[in-house]
């Protein structure tokens, strides 16, 4: 059974819904600069004014204006918590300002009153891919030491301002996603990394993400110092990767192409790298620029709880040409012909849900929180102008099955669970608003018509029983 304080909800990212990208003094953020891609077209980083292109986040979908209505559909939901992130540009409009934005900390505070004022609880991600752009042109992002201090500035006047109405923290959000460097990566990842042309972008990613590390770090400790009832998790996107047989080079395989994904976790929890990350460091000639006060605030700064996403897993096989067996790359993954897969070829295993929570408690003995999980899907309303969304409902049922397997029978220790999306907004991928995984669907296009009305879909009304009977109705 889950416990009665489960906290069930729902998850967004502000620079997703928020819009009012210029509103209350706010800043650019790298989400703003970006247009609309499609289906497996990359979205394109501009400086945001370029004329005949359509930037989804500019308008999103008018939550800064419209949160009342929203949280209300979130309450009549029944959610005990909703996690949302704090975009960094309404409070430090470029980022390296020693003062911060007055009008943007009165909107969040308006925003937490109201849904305190709902029975629900805010759980806050502190930086959701929406870094202020100013910090990418003018200091290169993360792999610049010092957007650890503008990072620290900007937790703190959070944690201050905001830690009688906000108990539960993220730092980064996915912050291991920088882990695939040779993507281009900006759209899924904090540390606003723009590469040149014969960069090396493995040493400059570790280097990156090192600093969002003990920035991240030093967020916690002042956290636990402002408000020691405050707790504060790490958010990873974790997928599991299984081998494709059980030949052992691919068993190996699959651990070090988790290991290279995982080890941020690592961090977090205990403080210190494991020794396979400075071993390869080593290996490969990648100098870390990595003090001892660095190392001190690791480990004055682990966190409370571990917080992730899951939508998928993923297969990997040895590679011939990687005899070494260097942590696996995302071109040795393989189809996994045991599960299906959604329109966007995210492959949909529920079963992987369980093995995650048991992968993390026995790596890390903390209290887990899934903080994402769901079904993008396109969603067509009916003659009856609802949306039936059976597919999504199948998708959430078969994992919340799992998860509460995981705590029943394997005994792990789960905090609560927020499907992402739970109201329609702009995907962080692809910046469409047809990707949809909402329980609201919201009336908007890919180009941008629709008249914002939110409804009701069939999904609405199953999470709120789910919700009713604390997950055992499904
Ligand atoms: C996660 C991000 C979210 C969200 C989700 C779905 O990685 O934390 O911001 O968008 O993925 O991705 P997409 O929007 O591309 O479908």
């Amino acid at each position: 059974m889950l416990a009665k304080n489960f906290l069930w909800g729902g998850a967004v990212a502000a620079h997703q819904l928020e819009g009012g990208w210029k509103e209350g003094n706010k800043g650019l953020s790298v989400a703003d600069v970006m247009t609309a891609g499609a289906h497996g077209v990359e979205r394109e980083i501009t400086d945001g004014v370029l004329p005949g292109k359509y930037y989804p986040n500019h308008e999103a979908i008018d939550f800064y204006h419209r949160y009342k209505e929203d949280i209300a559909l979130f309450a009549e939901m029944g959610f005990k918590c909703f996690r949302t992130s704090i975009a960094w540009t309404r409070i430090f409009p470029k980022g390296d300002e020693l003062e911060p934005n007055e009008a943007g900390l009165q909107f969040y505070d308006a925003l937490f009153d109201e849904c305190l004022k709902n029975g629900i609880e805010p759980v806050i991600t502190l930086s959701h891919f929406e870094i202020p752009y100013h910090l990418v042109t003018q200091y290169g992002g993360f792999r610049n030491r010092k957007l650890i201090d503008f990072f620290e500035r900007f937790a703190r006047v959070c944690f201050e301002r905001f830690h009688q109405k906000v108990k539960y923290w993220m730092t980064f959000n996915e912050i291991n996603n920088q882990a695939n460097f040779n993507r281009d990566f900006t759209t899924f990842t904090n540390s606003g990394l723009v590469f040149n042309d014969g960069d090396n972008r493995e040493a400059i990613m570790y280097q990156a993400a090192h600093y969002e590390l003990v920035a991240s770090a030093r967020a916690v400790k002042i956290a636990h110092e402002i408000n020691p009832a405050l707790k504060v998790g790490c958010m990873i996107q974790f997928s599991p990767i299984y081998p494709a047989t059980c030949r052992p080079e691919d068993v190996l395989m699959s651990q070090k192409s988790m290991q290279k994904r995982f080890y941020f976790a690592d961090v977090h929890s205990f403080g210190r790298y494991p020794k396979h990350i400075t071993e390869y460091w080593t290996r490969k000639n990648i100098v870390i620029d990595f003090t001892e006060q660095d190392q001190a605030d690791l480990l004055a700064g682990t966190v409370d709880y571990i917080g992730f996403s899951y939508y998928m897993s993923f297969v990997t096989q040895y590679n011939p040409d990687n005899p070494y067996f260097d942590y696996g790359e995302e071109t040795d993954f393989v189809q996994n012909d045991f599960v299906p897969r959604s329109d966007w070829g995210w492959q949909i295993d529920p079963v992987g849900l369980r093995y995650s929570l048991n992968y993390l408690t026995d790596t890390y003995r903390l209290p887990l929180f899934i903080v994402e999980n769901g079904f993008g899907a396109i969603d067509e309303p009916s003659d009856d102008g609802m949306v039936h969304d059976d597919y999504r409902i199948d998708y959430l049922k078969a994992h919340i099955e799992q998860m509460k397997k995981a705590v029943d029978e394997d005994g792990v220790v789960l905090m609560g669970y927020t499907p992402w999306g739970c109201i329609d907004l702009v995907s962080a991928g692809t910046g469409e608003m047809k990707k949809r995984y909402g329980f609201i669907y919201v009336d908007k296009d890919n180009q941008g018509n629709g008249s914002l009305a939110r409804s009701r879909k069939k999904s609405f009304y199953w999470y709120q029983q789910v919700i009713q009977t604390n997950g055992e109705q499904l």
